[in-house]
């Protein structure tokens, strides 16, 4: 069985603070645990507005606290988000995330990301991302 806290996964590189200052994510499973999927816990920092696509992944995303809302940028719905709100991105949408207060989100990604993925020009994470080591 693996059993890890938040509190310490935090104090390592598990830690992902991403350079666009939108959000930063605690990554709790990754790859190498072998569960076939990640899980992470994610702040979106209160403000942000940025535009994401996963071409390589499924996400889903409950929100624990918090108010925002995402956009599908493909017919430009906005659905709110509060807590219990759980968004899916079942079909690779293209969204833009805004966050009108601080937001906690728990993040399941298939497949499970490696550790260290941020966004690239394209919103996108890659496939074959470097490993953490602990
Ligand atoms: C909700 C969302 O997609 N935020 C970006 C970070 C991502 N959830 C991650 O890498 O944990």
């Amino acid at each position: 069985m693996i059993v890890r806290h938040l509190k310490d996964a935090e104090k390592t590189e598990r830690r992902i603070v991403s350079p666009d200052g939108n959000w930063e994510s605690t990554r709790l499973l990754l790859k190498d645990d072998d569960m076939g999927f990640s899980f992470h816990i994610t702040t979106i920092y209160a403000g942000a507005d940025f535009r994401m696509h996963y071409q390589n992944h499924f996400e889903a995303v409950y929100c624990i606290s918090g108010e925002g809302e995402v956009e599908t940028v493909v017919d430009g719905k906005v659905y709110q988000i509060e807590p219990g709100t759980l968004y899916n991105l079942n079909k690779h949408d293209q969204h833009i995330l805004r966050a009108f207060k601080e937001m906690k989100m728990a993040c399941v990604f298939n497949p499970p990301l490696n550790g260290k993925e941020v966004h690239n020009a394209s919103g996108a994470y890659e496939l074959e991302a470097e490993a953490i080591s602990e």
